[in-house]
């Protein structure tokens, strides 16, 4: 017997090795008569350092890829880099390098981890995003979306900080003051360009509706973002002349039936009309401070339902336009000014913000909406009644149901022309401009005479300069270096000044996964017969946190370039899995945290001391509570490591780390090792059995049954569910079934059970092949197969072998024959009885008494002999 150790660093190296010289995974470009699948992981920042998140991600998608391989598919399985971003800025300002020079390091860095893992991917196809060849393309179809009205240029509020001269998100405002410095944030008008996603909010939250393959949360979190609601706009008119607005005042209410019950209004602070509206009254100063400090506050602090509502009369009325109330118009701190119209027609009676505003204030309730068996009083009522009921006050439609309220008094507004039924989203246009330097250019310039103009394609790409100077300080790097600003105008031709913003990033990872599909095509985004060849993905894999922001701008992204004849699909991703995350316990030393890998059982290893043992966290940087793949990989190689993310947990759950589990999935390779290994020369020699199973011992046939069972458990799990960690469960089973049947039979002789033997290694090794592919192929190479264990089919079960063997039997009751019973062929003496009893011909003579006596033939007859009646009652 060969005694070879399982050493797998060899092993794994020299597959590697053998897979790139062979170029395995090299799909070829749109030709081909097998089906294709495309599978795809979210692809990486590039931050250097392959993670435990990125290895359970990416061996997910290697699973799929190399299943439908065997399975006959042209499998499309690509891998690049989403190279653009903020670490890059941040790095080289912090190491004094330059961003393309770290950003080109950690990717050579992290090619060759990603190589460790031995990752089916098509290297070949490889695309980095900070690269012009690359985003040469996104400006194209900037241009056209430009072209189409989908792209546009607009002023906004936005945050602005005086004192580092640059614009600041949401998040980064502290308490009303700059992040950074500390100063007071204000609000500046500023130019920003957006794309249009909400053109496309009706389609994007339709069509959820046909990604049966996605998670349902992550299709409901985007049904949430997109926010469609059904209500109506009303035009209210203002009660005076005031200087600088013209016409009614427009709001959004999903509650038209209440309109009765609207006793004022409310705008934002920052609704336009706020400030005009308070001009020249009494009001003026208040509604200015006001406005000046909602300003500075955070929205979300603004919007929490728990906060205080706060609000300033303006000074003026507006008219209820069905019954001609004079109703005061409030701005209030509840009022957002990026939703609806930034105004609300208030119902203190029927909605509990209005109901405490108006408590607050002290303004009139009137009670609109009556629920069945309950007359409400303004007096008594503790909260807004928000219910459905009968319509009173409200003119000619008191006594309709309020359900049917609605468009009633939409047929009134229309009627008078002060108002229509509409639909209003949460979803904003897609701001895309950044004032940062390591992102793709917008290919736009200002004329002082032209305006805005469009680089023409033939110019593209706009090439970001490598030659700027990074301080962190200020404003965007572009726009302090003169080469890049100063152009000349393509209109025409004076001189003239280039967009000195550059795209936010999830621009690049909108689209990379058509760029796959041809990924040096000259021509275009992508090539059309390739597109058509590959889109859409068939299975995408990647992290929940992906759920609105990256996942519906790819969506968008995908009807957007159908409409400009780019694509042909409606979705980029059929399917999609949110992988969980890698957890770890966290450990403390002295407060400070420590490490796992200088803890053992316990205790630190350097003072020996033990750790304060804290909860079980998602390994982060933050906690210390990671563990470096690359050890891991160098420990016990990459197969154990891809085994082990992959066994601990269903795909979609959080993995928890232990080093039991780990060494767990090491022995089990080791084991399957042995298996093979040790009988290696002698399997080399038998052909796997092949025959109908009539030739074969009890034990033999029943290990094939195992064999056979375990081929169609994996390949559901796999296929159906992606139940990874079921799939490799079922592998365990059929190897320890392989080593008792080993025992038990006599492989010397070479006969029947020799041959189903070499069956069942073989069938181990092939179906854990896509799992831990290096062992696959080594051990398929040790067993004399011919070839790659890439290159043969997935095996198919043989339905026959599923099939339990079964005997029948003549049932005798008192030795007369009453019927027949058919059992399994390994029924044991009670089962048959039990079988046998249940016939009603022959409960009929046996009774319910225990018989006195059970007599089995086996494989001809069971002879029951009654026992004594039970006494009648
Ligand atoms: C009158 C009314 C009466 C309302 C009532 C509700 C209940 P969703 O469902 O989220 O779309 N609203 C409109 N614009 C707003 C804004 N910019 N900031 C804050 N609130 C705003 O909510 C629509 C409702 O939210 C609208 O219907 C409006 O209040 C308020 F008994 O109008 B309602
Ligand atoms: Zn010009």
């Amino acid at each position: 017997m060969n005694d070879a150790p399982y050493r797998p660093s060899e092993v794994e190296a020299k597959w590697q090795a053998r897979w790139d010289s062979q170029g395995t995974f090299e799909v070829p470009g749109t030709a081909g008569d097998k089906p294709k699948y495309y599978v795809l992981e979210m692809f990486p920042y590039p931050s250097g350092n392959l993670h435990m998140g990125h290895v359970r991600n990416y061996s997910i998608g290697d699973v799929v890829a190399r299943f439908k391989r065997a399975r006959g598919y042209e499998v499309l399985h690509p891998m690049g880099w989403d190279a653009f971003g903020m670490p890059a800025e941040n790095a080289a300002i912090k190491r004094g390098t330059h961003p393309a020079k770290w950003t080109k390091k950690n990717i050579a860095q992290m090619r060759d981890q990603f190589r460790l893992l031995g990752l089916s991917y098509d290297w070949a196809r490889e695309v980095t995003t900070c690269e012009p060849d690359y985003y040469r393309w996104e400006q194209a179809i900037f241009l056209d979306l430009l072209e189409k009205g989908l792209a546009y240029k607009k002023g906004g509020l936005l945050n602005w900080c005086d004192s580092c001269l640059t614009v600041l998100a949401n998040e980064q405002v502290e308490d009303g003051a700059c992040w950074r410095c500390g100063s007071i944030v204000t609000q500046r008008e500023l130019q920003q360009w957006y794309l249009r996603i909400t053109d496309y909010a009706e389609e994007l939250l339709e069509s959820l509706k046909t990604l049966d393959g996605w998670p349902s949360a992550v299709r409901s979190q985007q049904e949430t973002w997109i926010g469609k609601s059904v209500g109506a706009s009303i035009l209210f008119d203002i009660d005076a002349d005031v200087d600088g607005i013209d016409g009614p005042l427009e709001v959004f209410t999903t509650r038209p039936d209440t309109l009765y019950g609207c006793t004022y209004m409310s705008l934002a602070p920052e609704h336009p009309w706020t400030r005009k509206l308070a001009a020249g009254t009494e009001q003026e100063a208040a509604v200015v401070a006001f406005a000046d400090r909602m300003g500075t506050t955070e929205k979300a602090d603004r919007m929490d339902e728990k906060a205080e509502k706060e609000g300033v009369f303006t000074g003026r009325f507006a008219i209820n336009p069905v019954n001609g109330r004079r109703i005061p118009i409030y701005t209030a701190n509840f009022v957002l000014a990026d939703y609806g119209t930034g105004a609300v027609m208030a119902v203190p009676a029927h909605d509990q913000r209005d109901f405490e505003f108006a408590g607050k204030y002290g303004i009139e309730k009137v009670v609109v909406i009556q629920p069945e068996g309950e007359t409400l009083d303004v007096a008594t009522m503790e909260a807004a009644f928000t219910g459905v009921g009968a319509m009173v006050n409200s003119g000619a439609h008191d006594g309709t149901a309020s359900t049917d309220g609605k468009a009633a008094v939409i047929g009134e507004l229309e009627a008078a022309g002060k108002g229509s039924a509409t639909v209003n989203y949460r979803l904003r246009d897609w701001g895309v401009s950044r004032q940062r330097y390591w992102g793709t250019p917008i290919p736009v310039v200002y004329c002082d005479a032209c305006g805005m103009v469009p680089v023409p394609r033939d110019q593209l790409p706009v090439v970001l300069p490598l030659d700027v100077e990074l301080t962190g300080e200020a404003g965007s790097p572009l726009a302090k270096n003169p080469a890049f600003v100063n152009t000349t105008c393509p209109t025409c031709g004076e001189s003239a000044q280039r967009e000195t913003d550059t795209f936010d990033t999830f621009m690049e990872s909108s689209w990379y996964f058509l760029r796959y599909c041809s990924p040096r095509f000259e021509g275009g985004m992508v090539d059309g017969d390739a597109e058509r060849r590959f889109m859409a993905v068939d299975q995408y894999i990647g992290g929940a946190e992906h759920a609105v922001m990256h996942l519906l701008y790819a969506r968008f992204y995908t009807k957007a370039l159908r409409d400009l004849g780019v694509v042909h699909v409606d979705e980029p991703f059929t399917r999609l899995l949110t992988q969980g995350m890698v957890c770890h316990e966290t450990y403390q030393l002295d407060g400070e945290w420590v490490y796992p890998a200088d803890v053992e059982d316990g205790v630190h290893k350097a003072t020996g001391r033990p750790v304060d043992v804290g909860r079980v966290e998602k390994m982060a940087k933050s906690r210390n509570n990671t563990v470096d793949p690359l050890a891991m990989i160098a420990r016990y190689g990459a197969d154990t490591a891809r085994l082990f993310v992959l066994f601990a947990a269903p795909p979609p759950k959080d993995v928890m780390w232990s080093t039991a589990g780990v060494d767990g999935s090491f022995r089990f390779l080791s084991r399957v090792w042995r298996l093979a290994v040790r009988r290696a020369d002698q399997l080399a020699t038998v052909a796997p059995y092949d025959g109908d199973g009539s030739d074969l011992s009890t034990a033999a046939r029943d290990f094939r049954r195992s064999i056979h069972t375990t081929i169609e458990r994996v390949t559901h799990d796999i296929d159906q569910r992606l139940q990874l960690n079921t799939a490799i469960a079922a592998v365990m089973e059929l190897v320890n079934e392989a080593y008792k049947f080993d025992a038990s039979a006599d492989i010397d002789a070479g006969g029947t059970d020799a041959a189903v033997l070499s069956e069942g290694v073989e069938i181990v090794v092939r179906l854990l092949s896509p799992f831990a592919p290096h062992i696959a192929d080594e051990l398929w190479e040790r067993l004399g197969r011919e070839g790659l264990v890439e290159d043969v089919a997935w095996p198919e079960h043989d339905a026959a072998m599923l099939e339990v063997d079964t005997v029948t039997l003549a049932v005798q009751v008192k030795g007369k024959r009453r019927a027949e019973v058919t059992v399994p062929a390994d029924a044991d003496k009670a089962a048959i009885e039990a079988a046998a009893r249940a016939i009603p011909n022959v409960a009929k003579f046996v009774g319910d008494a225990e018989p006195r006596r059970v007599i089995v033939v086996p494989g001809r007859l069971i002879n029951i002999i009654p026992g004594t009646p039970l006494p009648k009652s």
